[in-house]
């Protein structure tokens, strides 16, 4: 493909939420590989807890968070060796694997047998790696065994019990030890970075010391990429996290997510830093696998704008970028975490079935035309500068990516006839945004942005004279 040939792969993440190990393989080899995508980020991998449900004996997705070992041979999505052929068939397609880490807890109330056939009760998980060498007891927990009661109480938050789940105590050196053991097997199996689950629950001089060493990450090279998972406050900041690694950058997501909900994007050329976390440090998404359900600003479910705005985010140098994609769950939607079964509206298989964007259950944003070629924008952008080039009332704003690429954002219902200048040489384009070529002539592009659409053209995306435009692209 000569997208890949043009651009190699890139700083843009792909959530495969749920996916299985092997359909995340062929993902990288079939559509994030060639199209640029630098990383796909992966449900937790270690063994869980097996919640029954509703009728239909299918599982909730969020047992996946309540680990019961270190195991990784038998989750919901695969087999140990079909994890490890993962890794490897996505990096000889130069993907990243980014693992979601629980090391905050492990399971909450009750007791059973995990998904890798290991019993445990809430404070007993006797075999973490399967060798019968290591487990935690009621000493690794704590110093709080109560929920969280008073979310001011920066203590409380990140010693007491998030939803009732086991909270390690991660003073212990021991326990350190074995959450380090974990990350550095994944690490040595060629995972190339982690989401640290519920970072804000685990006091931040302990994640800087539990990933004070871990290995070094084979074939790319370099320390593990980390993000934390921080929804920041005044009682505990998101920059009390940006030593260890890079933070999600919730009020990003709250902003730029309800701006292009109520197309109001004109002011979106240059971002704040926010919550304090800068370009380098944030790390940046329209919506993930929490808000999509509790807080829905904006999601699959609003169709043409919520690709805009994840166009946007692509487009736009600040942060690192996860693109979310999704199963189909229908109306589930509650404003709060879930009690234990009582999610309805899930219907039986969808979580385990190998993911095939042809089948609807799989929604996979990331292919939709407005975001598929958008890796491949901003790798030919780096860190080029955005200078504004346009805007017409709220609703619609081009900016240029210095003389590597320009952009459109229409969130109005009406099509925007735009003609501005730009730093793009004279060329014929291929819109990366969406379908169709356009040409910039004399330092100017004229474009008709459709409706709720984009157009982005970049170097790169040039169009070959004799090529027909619109299929491939012109790596010359
Ligand atoms: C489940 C049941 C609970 C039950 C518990 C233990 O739903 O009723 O008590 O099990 O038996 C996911 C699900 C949870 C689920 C959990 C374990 O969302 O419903 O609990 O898995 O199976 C806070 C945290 C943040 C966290 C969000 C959800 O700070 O870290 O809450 N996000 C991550 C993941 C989740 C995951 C977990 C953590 C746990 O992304 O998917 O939970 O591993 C304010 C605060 C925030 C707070 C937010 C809650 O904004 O500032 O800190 O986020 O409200 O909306
Ligand atoms: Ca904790």
């Amino acid at each position: 493909d000569a997208t890949a040939a043009a651009t190699g792969n890139g700083e843009a993440v792909v959530h495969l939420f749920q996916w299985t190990w092997d359909a995340v393989a062929n993902e990288c080899t079939d559509f994030l590989g060639p199209r640029g995508f630098g990383a796909v980020k992966v449900s937790p991998p270690q063994e869980h807890v097996v919640i029954p449900y509703a009728e239909g004996g299918n599982h909730p997705w969020w047992q996946d968070y309540q680990p019961v070992s270190y195991r990784i041979d038998n989750t919901r999505r695969g087999t140990a060796e079909e994890f490890e052929a993962m890794v490897s068939t996505c990096a000889d397609s130069g993907v990243k694997v980014y693992v979601d880490a629980v090391i905050n807890h492990m399971t909450g109330d009750g007791s059973g047998t995990g998904s890798a056939g290991t019993e445990w009760a809430k404070y007993d998980h006797p075999d973490l790696f399967g060798d019968g060498g290591a487990g935690y007891d009621r000493a690794d927990f704590g110093p709080c065994y109560e929920e969280i009661a008073d979310w001011n109480d920066k203590w409380e938050v990140q010693n007491c019990q998030l939803v009732g789940l086991a909270d390690l105590d991660t003073a212990d050196p021991r326990v350190r030890a074995q959450i380090r053991r974990y990350l550095n097997d994944l690490v040595d199996m060629g995972v190339a970075g982690f989401r640290v689950d519920a970072a804000k629950h685990v006091p931040e001089e302990h994640i800087g010391a539990i990933l004070s060493d871990l290995h070094e990450v084979p074939v790319f090279g370099g320390r593990p990429e980390i993000y934390q998972e921080v929804i920041g406050d005044q009682t505990i900041p998101y920059t009390a996290y940006t030593p260890y690694g890079d933070v999600t950058a919730f009020d990003y997501q709250r902003d730029i997510s309800g701006r292009f909900a109520n197309g109001d994007i004109s002011g979106l050329a240059h971002l704040p830093d926010y919550g304090g976390l800068s370009d380098e440090q944030a790390t940046v998404f329209i919506d993930n696998h929490d808000s999509q359900r509790y807080h829905p600003t904006l999601t699959f479910k609003d169709g043409d704008r919520y690709y805009l705005a994840t166009a946007f985010m692509l487009a736009h140098p600040y942060g690192t970028p996860v693109v979310m994609s999704s199963y189909d769950f229908g109306d589930n939607v509650t404003e709060g975490p879930p009690s234990t079964g009582s999610e309805p509206g899930n219907p039986a298989g969808w979580i385990t079935e190998d993911a095939d964007c042809s089948d609807s259950e799989w929604v996979c944003e990331h292919r939709h035309p407005a975001v598929a070629g958008m890796a491949a924008f901003r790798n030919a952008t780096g860190d080029t500068p955005v200078v504004q080039r346009a805007t017409d009332g709220a609703s619609r704003l081009a900016f240029d990516r210095g003389d590597r690429g320009f952009a459109a954002f229409n969130a109005s219902g009406g099509t925007w006839n735009l003609t501005a200048d730009t730093a793009l040489p004279d060329g014929s384009y291929e819109n990366a945004a969406g379908s169709g070529t356009l040409t910039v002539a004399d330092g100017r592009v004229s474009a008709r942005v459709p409706a709720n659409g984009a157009v982005a053209l970049h170097v790169g995306g040039t169009c070959d004279d004799s090529a027909e435009c619109g299929g491939g692209t012109d790596p010359g």
